[in-house]
């Protein structure tokens, strides 16, 4: 039986996607920009299992699963058979997946369709972390995060490694748009979808998503917690056309401190019981204040 929806997303509601959960909210405003004509590939991660559980799917576009590590490599497939078809310029190629998939599975294949500079839109969906199999650390968790991997004790403080700059390596990669963006202010991020989706060539979105089980926050704090991420410049919001600066989100002046972004995620909780720890809440605001300069937040 079919019901009809009292709205028009392009995502249906009736995932399974938690309450609060930044990156299904992410994954809706993406798609609302792209519209109809667009064919997305997804990596395996929270996006692709909460949208699309046998016999069901919630996307009401062309959807094509890919494995963990080769949404990028199906996306050129994608991509190669529409420019066949002179269909290139008719239709928007998407890849998306999480941090896991970006940061570390993926990389060797995002980085051989960027080299041949396919039109394609990549977009991951960070949570900083592999949430859907249990929150294991990636390459982009954040140095001193709870993580499934790197579990806080007597000689740990977490995560001890620091997050890998994923927007310089697809600068690195002559990308023709390469940003960030959050789940706390859609409208920029839907401005950087519309401005990517308008190029031609490689284009690189990495948007921050509050994850409610892995960061242990409260659902009602999804769009705070990614709006301080932004706010005490922990995590840069830029804009590169052609490999030239052109956008990066100010701080508010003053400037929150790194504790206000961190107490309200449990995944921090540890840092503010030890010694060791609050050597680690310095060296993230130290890391907080770097962006500030580098960027001129
Ligand atoms: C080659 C391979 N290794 C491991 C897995 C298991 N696996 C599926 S999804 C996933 C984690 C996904 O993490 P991420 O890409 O960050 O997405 P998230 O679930 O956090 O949104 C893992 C480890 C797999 N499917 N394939
Ligand atoms: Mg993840």
């Amino acid at each position: 039986m079919q019901y009809k929806m009292p709205f028009n997303y392009l995502i249906n509601p009736g995932h399974s996607a938690c309450a609060g959960c930044g990156e299904i909210l992410a994954m809706r405003h993406v798609l609302q920009i792209a519209g109809r004509n667009t064919i997305i590939a997804n990596a395996t991660g929270c996006s692709e299992v909460t949208t699309s559980r046998f016999p069901m799917s919630s996307f009401k576009v062309p959807w094509i699963h890919a494995n963990f590590e080769n949404a990028q490599a199906v996306a050129s497939g994608i991509s190669a058979a529409l420019r066949q078809k002179g269909m290139e310029d008719q239709v928007n190629v998407i890849a998306w997946g999480g941090d896991g998939a970006t940061f570390d599975i993926g990389l060797g294949l995002i980085s051989g369709s960027w080299e041949r500079q396919e039109n394609i839109l990549y977009v991951c969906f960070d949570n900083e972390a592999y949430m859907n199999t249990g929150i294991q650390a990636s390459g982009a968790t954040p140095e001193g995060a709870n993580t499934t991997t790197t579990p806080p004790g007597k000689k740990s403080t977490g995560d001890d490694n620091l997050k890998k700059d994923m927007p310089a390596i697809a600068l690195a990669h002559h990308c023709v748009y390469v940003a960030t963006a959050t789940v706390g202010n859609i409208i920029d991020l839907q401005e950087k979808v519309k401005k990517a989706l308008s190029m031609k060539g490689p284009k690189y979105l990495q948007i921050l998503v509050t994850c409610v089980p892995g960061w242990y926050t409260d659902s009602k704090d999804t769009i705070k917690v990614a709006r301080l991420a932004q706010q005490t410049g922990i995590y840069p919001i830029i804009e590169y056309v052609n490999g030239e600066l052109t956008g990066a989100a100010k701080c508010p002046r003053p400037k929150p401190p790194i504790e206000e972004y961190l107490k309200l995620q449990g995944r921090y909780k540890h840092l503010f019981k030890s010694d060791e720890g609050k050597k680690v809440v310095a060296a993230l605001q130290r890391i907080a204040e770097e962006n500030v300069r580098k960027y001129g937040l």
